[in-house]
């Protein structure tokens, strides 16, 4: 059981703390994958078996890795549903020697972006967060004029909002359904790849509407949901988020002066980024999970993607 309290420490002794913490959870988490590879250095044989299987130790790193984090994740919903970088699951783990290798990582907030499919929630049109995409593709340069399109292609109907059909407007059929990813893009009108380059620091694609998580927003992302908003007044939020988190969205835009938009923004989040370099012997594997985190806390991963790194 895990019990921290939050916003009551001297930030450097609970980041050093909070590490070894997070290295014991992995080295739990890591159990089984240990004892495969315990039995390996016994013959030449074994050697030669075990760098014949060297991925597919890997890939059991990976799993382990899995589970440490969807562990570390469960473990802080029982401290409540505010979310922030200076919770637990936020500090990174150091590199750590794990049987054969080592393995190093962090995991991050995914809801720290504009996501891309909270333009259409369910299907319907959702005008606030449309304003906060245009806000937020102005400051990159890029025609709002995308952002109509791309709500036309998620949202569930085939009319745009003149009346028109959208088959007739963009002279294709459009998706009405949600992105399944950034790649998605490329089939909504106007879209490019260099579109794509340019909007992929400042968005994310998730599998359902989020809120943006105002405690761990980019500062491009908070300005474009609160344009009107002064920039000291917002750099000041920022500087003070990690130390004292915001409680609700609503505090946040106080902090601001400015109104609070229903539905567009959260303290909470549900999905989240494991990105870990696992070392084995000569190679290095990078992995990049992604995790979601439903309100009863039962983390679990929903992609995986492991490269040489
Ligand atoms: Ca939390
Ligand atoms: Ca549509």
């Amino acid at each position: 059981m895990i019990t921290w309290p939050a916003n009551s420490y001297a930030p450097a002794r609970r980041a050093e703390r909070g590490a070894a913490l997070v290295v014991a959870m992995l080295l739990t988490a890591l159990g089984a994958a240990v004892a495969v590879q315990m039995i390996v250095p016994l013959s030449g044989w074994l050697v030669r078996e075990y760098r014949a299987r060297d991925t597919q130790a890997s890939y059991t790193l990976a799993d382990a890795a899995a589970s440490w984090a969807t562990t570390v994740l469960a473990a802080d919903v029982r401290l409540g549903p505010v979310d922030h970088y200076g919770e637990l699951w936020a500090t990174p783990l150091p590199q750590t020697p794990v049987e054969g290798g080592t393995i190093e990582g962090r995991i991050t907030d995914l809801q720290a972006r504009f996501n891309l499919n909270s333009v259409a929630p369910r299907g319907v049109k959702s005008a606030a967060n449309i304003a906060l995409a245009k806000t937020l593709f102005t400051s990159a340069n890029l025609p709002t004029t995308l952002v109509d399109s791309l709500a036309d292609a998620i949202d569930r109907d085939d009319v745009t909002d003149d009346g028109q059909s959208e088959r007739q407007r963009y002279g294709q059929a459009l998706r009405n359904a949600p992105l399944r990813d950034l790649g998605d893009l490329l089939d909504v009108p106007g879209f490019s790849v260099e579109y794509l380059r340019t909007l992929a620091a400042l968005i994310v694609v998730l599998p359902e509407a989020t809120a943006i998580n105002v405690n761990t927003a980019t500062s491009a992302t908070l300005a474009a949901a609160f344009p009107g908003a002064q920039r000291e007044l917002l750099a000041a939020a920022i500087a003070r988020r990690d130390r004292q988190a915001f409680t609700g969205a609503g505090e946040f835009a106080a902090a601001l002066q400015q109104p609070v938009v229903d539905g567009v923004l959260s303290v909470n989040t549900q999905f989240f980024a494991v990105d870990a370099v696992i070392r084995f012997e000569r190679a290095a594997h990078r992995v990049q999970l992604r995790i979601a985190r439903p309100p009863n806390g039962r983390a679990q991963v929903i992609s995986r993607l492991i490269s040489h790194a």
